[in-house]
């Protein structure tokens, strides 16, 4: 079947089933355009809470389909290729958090929505890209935190707050490979236009750019700038959103190389298969649903 085939197969799908497709700003132009929603984990969690549709097809990794699936008790959460995991969530295991925590028992816990249902279970609160500063704000300044996985996400935090964080070492592979190099050759090939980053790139990119934010906050950032050409320093999918929302404006991705290919393992063919078997289901056992609802429910009353 061709692309034009597919997407017309998964629209009937859909309706046959009342299922509501929701997409990542990381995943391919053509499965963004088949989805109902675009958007970040937190954002599209909020709405596979709010929607009627009993079925939901998570186009993202496993852990935002989890967080779907937590929000959303009694729905059913489809993703289109199970394997579709983070590699960063996957860099702490529930036991090794047991561990920090036991060694630091009066700290509070900090987690990235980037991690697992039972990491997220053994924490005090989550956050996001979008919120992780005002999250850590909302914790008293003299207390210990513990933040997790990303080492990256969370030095910038300290360094936004001047505040302590006792980091874990995790990181995202993709961000990781974009270089502060890289940002002086995009610099010198386009002069001019504005460098926005992701807070998951190194700390010594983050020094380089012109504007730091999550993937909304840069959508949002770039269609209201005035500047008409920027370079963007976070996983190449979200070039597509950043075009439909800023029709005439230039965007440079830093790096072709910055292409998460977890995101990339979901396509149009696999979303016709997941809506056909309704499978592969992301289920959460429910007593760690439970659990993770707690530290997911603090973080939305911040934000
Ligand atoms: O939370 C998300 O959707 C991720 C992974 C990135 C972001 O900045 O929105
Ligand atoms: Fe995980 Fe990075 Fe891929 Fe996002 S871009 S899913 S953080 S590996």
């Amino acid at each position: 079947m061709s692309g034009t085939d597919l997407a017309a197969r998964v629209a009937e799908l859909k309706r046959r089933r009342h299922a509501v497709i929701l997409a990542h700003s990381y995943q391919s132009p053509e499965v963004q355009d088949a989805a109902d929603y675009v958007g970040d984990s937190l954002g599209l969690s909020r709405l596979a809470a709010k929607t009627d549709a009993e079925i939901i097809l998570f186009c993202g990794v496993h852990f935002m389909a989890e967080t779907a699936a937590i929000l959303s008790p009694g729905k059913t959460v489809l993703i289109p290729d199970a394997n579709a995991g983070c590699p960063m969530a996957n860099m702490v295991a529930p036991r090794q958090l047991g561990e920090w925590r036991a060694k630091n028992p009066d700290a509070a816990v900090v987690t990235y929505v980037n991690s697992s249902a039972a990491v997220k279970a053994l924490s005090d609160i989550c956050c996001t890209s979008a919120n992780a500063v005002e999250v850590v704000a909302s914790l008293p300044a003299g207390r210990r935190t513990l933040f997790l996985p990303d080492r990256n996400l969370g030095a910038y935090v300290a360094s936004r707050l001047g505040r302590e964080l006792e980091l874990w070492d995790g990181f995202c592979p993709t961000h990781e490979r974009m270089l502060p190099e890289m940002a002086d050759a995009a610099r010198a090939r386009h002069p001019g236009a504005i460098l926005a980053a992701h807070p998951e790139c190194r700390p010594a990119l983050l020094a380089k750019a012109d504007f730091v934010a999550s993937t909304t906050g840069i959508v949002e950032f770039c269609r209201t700038n005035p500047a008409r050409e920027f370079i963007i320093a976070s996983e190449i999918g979200i070039l597509h959103p950043l075009g439909k929302n800023s029709p005439g404006k230039l965007f440079h991705p830093l790096t072709s190389v910055a292409d998460c290919p977890n995101m990339k393992l979901n396509s149009l063919e696999k979303m016709v298969w997941a809506l056909e078997d309704l499978a592969p289901v992301v289920a959460v056992p429910p007593d760690i649903a439970q659990k993770a609802l707690a530290p997911i429910t603090r973080m939305l009353e911040i934000r």
